[in-house]
């Protein structure tokens, strides 16, 4: 019998940046000045990036080329053609608003089709996304299948709605109160776990039924794509670049931060096929990004993100982005560590409930383990947990998620095989020492969005 083959990078590397590391009592100063918050380092502090995967992701020389041809005309730059057919061709929807970044699409969809008081059902919250939702007068419903809420639940489709649950909302609000289901590929603070395809599909039948539309947040589409192939009945010999295809089909438009799956530093589009919401859309977005040829992008963006979608797509790529999270995954499991399974596309997520079962939650264990990490070995990751759920809209009390969560988000074709490796070591360090592990108070509090800018002190 042959013995399984190992994947490696279906590329090369032709240009490198230096990191540094750091020492001990560096390191404790950093985050300290940092009130233990590591959006609030400074990256030059960073040994290894782990932060996000979102606008962090090595370019190809293909891209880079595109630069080169960047049209930055005010009006009608050739590249946005460039892109608006790359998303015709690849995504299939008929019309096109680029954006700056995904939450400015989120934005205008929120605002032309949410009213107040209505119901916004979807596959998990993800925080710009809700906000959006509440600033336009909506609220989040969470329909999720209850697997997704268990880290220890190894369903291999935890980004899946439990359609029981959603017609019980939309029976019991109308769905004139619905103005579309948020549907997500892959569910990030699930931990990045992706949807199937067989439930998308009997999502479309329930919706059709209600006459309800799906906007669907593609950012990581070509993963759950992946995901698809690998695991689900009928899927192993379609090509990603297909499902794809056919997720989008199943939807009626489309919010995208192409600062993950589609390999650009910054960028992103609200993709649409009913013309007359891409009019309003069209009109909004002057207001608030830019013209409707390049809603706040330079003409370069616009082609390296046109290239980025196309080579987001190919099947070698992604077996090799996946492949290296997964290999990640796979040491800490054996190592002995508890994180959120099956291991997602573009991150690990440690169960930092289970990894410091000492500290309470509303002492913020996952905020307190992503400082102890830096601390140990300059490895930079994020909090996803109560400080991130922030309070709730009516009591003002702060939500408690039952995943409390860090992050280790790996970037696209950045790190090698031995980064992950040090990583690992770090992650078995801390744990070793978890119970001299104390919590943090939240001394700073802003409004919005509290994790990026919140600041602690130790307990
Ligand atoms: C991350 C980034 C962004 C994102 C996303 C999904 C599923 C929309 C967006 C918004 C960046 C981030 C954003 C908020 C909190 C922490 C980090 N996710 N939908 O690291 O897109 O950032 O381009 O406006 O994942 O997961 P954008």
């Amino acid at each position: 019998m042959q013995k399984k083959r190992s994947w490696a990078e279906p590329y090369k590397i032709k240009m490198v940046e230096p990191v540094y590391m750091t020492d001990l009592n560096y390191r404790i100063k950093a985050i300290e000045e940092a009130g233990y918050n590591t959006f609030l380092l400074k990256s030059k502090d960073v040994y290894i990036d782990l932060l996000t995967d979102s606008g962090t992701s090595a370019m190809s020389d293909r891209q880079w080329a595109g630069m080169m041809l960047g049209d930055e005309a005010y009006a009608g730059s050739r590249n946005f053609y460039n892109l608006e057919e790359a998303i015709q061709k690849n995504y299939g929807y008929k019309y096109i608003v680029p954006t700056h970044q995904g939450r400015g699409a989120e934005h205008l969809i929120s605002q032309i089709m949410i009213k107040k008081g209505d119901i916004i059902p979807g596959n998990m919250y993800f925080t710009t996304t809700r906000l959006h939702q509440e600033l336009a007068g909506g609220t989040f419903v969470d329909v999720i299948v209850p697997e997704a809420h268990d880290s220890e639940s190894t369903y291999l489709f935890k980004g899946d709605i439990d359609l029981d649950k959603l017609e019980k909302v939309i029976e019991e609000n109308g769905a004139d109160k619905i103005p579309y289901i948020a549907m997500a590929t892959t569910v990030n603070m699930a931990g990045g776990q992706p949807i199937s395809m067989a439930n998308l599909k009997a999502l479309r039948e329930l919706t059709n039924k209600y006459g309800i539309k799906i906007i669907h947040d593609m950012t990581r589409v070509a993963e759950n794509a992946f995901m698809n192939q690998q695991h689900e009945e009928g899927y192993a010999n379609t090509p990603i670049a297909e499902i794809v295809r056919e997720i989008c089909d199943l939807t009626d438009g489309a919010t995208m931060s192409a600062k993950k799956d589609a390999l650009v530093n910054i960028g992103g589009f609200l993709a649409l096929n009913d013309e007359d919401i891409f009019d309003q859309a069209r009109n909004l977005v002057v207001i608030y990004e830019g013209l409707h040829t390049y809603g706040g992008l330079a003409g370069r963006d616009m082609e390296a993100m046109a290239i980025g979608i196309k080579e987001s797509l190919s099947d070698d790529h992604m077996r090799a982005r996946v492949g290296q999270v997964q290999y990640l995954g796979q040491k800490l499991i054996d190592a002995g560590i508890p994180i959120v399974k099956p291991i997602g596309t573009h991150g690990i997520f440690l169960d930092a409930k289970k990894f410091l079962p000492h500290v309470p939650q509303e002492h913020f264990p996952a905020q307190t383990l992503s400082a102890e990490i830096y601390l140990d070995s300059g490895v930079r990751t994020m909090e996803r947990g109560v400080v991130s759920a922030g309070r709730d809209k009516k009591t003002g009390e702060h939500r408690f998620p039952k995943l409390e969560l860090v992050r280790l988000t790996i970037p696209r074709r950045v790190y090698t095989q031995a980064h992950m490796d040090v990583i690992c070591e770090s992650v078995c360090e801390v744990y070793s020492n978890r119970e001299n592990i104390k919590g943090l108070e939240m001394i700073y509090e802003p409004e919005y969005l509290r994790f990026f800018q919140a600041r602690f002190k130790k307990r």
